[in-house]
């Protein structure tokens, strides 16, 4: 049976409550506040609920309660004052200090009944909540620590900033072979088949974080065999069809192997994302030696890389509300963006056919 502690200066209020509440609880009674504080201390885990008068001889409510927020038990159990008529300003003052709820007398047995249940299951759902995410966060925290220092032990060592160097050689190979394909392009056909090329290294704890995430050994062999993003290019074209044209440009060359391709211009993810994505081995030149690299090489327009951008900043966003709706927009604007995308090809188009 659960213990509730009924403190009240007038016996017969006290009465009253253990007549309510003795079928399903076990009833502690205290006529004072100093009375209360040792019953508390006596049955302080086995208590549940606390009923708490507030004008009272010797140690009032209000008293008891400041005891008991400086021992540090208000978070053990729920505390409902019983009262006669309080002001708001009392109440308020009571709900500001972490009482649970009101039991306005005269009492009725259900009112009393509900009331606890109520409050008891309210507070201790809400404590066990706090616990998980406190837990969750001590969790989260040893996680990140660990990466952490595994991330500095590995930048320290000679051998991880020289597999940097080799992947940022990658990006340079790639965006040199782009630029070149670029120049010539607008030498020919006086035009450019992308606008931009966005490159990024990444982060030696991104990098960490998701060898952790995968379950993959955090070690130099694990990063160059698992990852297959750690140089990672982003070539905005303008249209869609200079998109497959650079891609095929870029990736028949003779000494670039095509480790994966996704289309998901052709085959658009359900969320409406869309671009064309390659893992690429290319080719380093280093002092003594040739090495194959890989590098995740990203094709879009430049409509694809406003949505993918925006979608991907609202992704990180926590707490959304209406999530679902949100998400629904955003693939109504992806369908729009892909329209627009054709409509402006189709413009460039009939401009092409007006020159000729
Ligand atoms: P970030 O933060 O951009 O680096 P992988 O886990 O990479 O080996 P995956 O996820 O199957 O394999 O590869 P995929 O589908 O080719 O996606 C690789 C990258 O494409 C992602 O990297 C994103 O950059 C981008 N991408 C894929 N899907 C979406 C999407 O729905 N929205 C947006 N905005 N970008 C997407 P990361 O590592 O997931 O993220």
């Amino acid at each position: 049976m659960q213990r509730i502690l009924v403190v009240d200066d007038v016996e017969v209020n006290r009465e009253l409550l253990r007549c309510i509440l003795e079928d399903e609880y076990a009833i502690e009674m205290a006529s004072n506040g100093i009375e209360a504080v040792q019953k508390l201390q006596k049955f302080l885990d086995e208590t549940a609920a606390v009923l708490l008068d507030l004008q009272m001889p010797i140690m009032d409510g209000f008293a008891v309660i400041a005891e008991l927020k400086e021992r540090g038990w208000m978070h053990k159990f729920p505390i409902l004052v019983i009262s006669g008529e309080y002001s708001i300003e009392v109440e308020n003052r009571c709900l500001e200090l972490g009482v649970s709820d009101f039991i306005h007398k005269p009492f009725g047995n259900s009112v009393v009944r509900n009331r606890i249940k109520n409050a008891m299951e309210l507070f201790f759902t809400r404590n066990q909540l706090e616990r998980k995410v406190q837990e969750q966060a001590e969790a989260l925290k040893e996680q990140n620590e660990i990466i952490q220092i595994q991330t500095e032990k590995l930048k320290q060592e000679k051998s991880f900033n020289r597999l940097m160097m080799e992947y940022h050689s990658v990006i340079m190979e790639v965006e040199t072979r782009l630029k070149v394909l670029n120049g010539e392009f607008s030498q020919e056909y006086n035009r450019n088949p992308f606008e931009a090329i966005k490159s990024r290294l990444k982060s030696p704890a991104s990098i960490f974080e998701k060898l952790e995430r995968k379950g993959y050994p955090v070690t130099l062999e694990s990063i160059r065999e698992n990852l297959t993003d750690v140089a990672g290019l982003r070539v905005i074209c303008s249209f869609p069809d200079d998109i497959y044209r650079l891609a095929e440009l870029l990736t028949k060359q003779d000494d670039i192997i095509i480790v994966r391709e996704k289309d998901y211009i052709k085959n658009p993810k359900p969320n409406g994302y869309r671009s064309l994505h390659f893992i690429l081995s290319v080719p380093i030149f280093l002092s003594n030696e040739k090495k194959y690299m890989n590098a995740e090489v990203q094709f879009r327009t430049i409509a694809m890389d406003f949505w993918a951008s925006l979608e991907h900043k609202l992704k990180y966003k926590k707490n959304v509300d209406r999530a679902d709706e949100i998400v629904g927009m955003l693939k109504d604007c992806a369908v729009s963006i892909e329209a627009l995308d054709y409509q402006m090809q189709e413009i460039r188009n009939k401009i092409d056919r007006s020159r000729q």
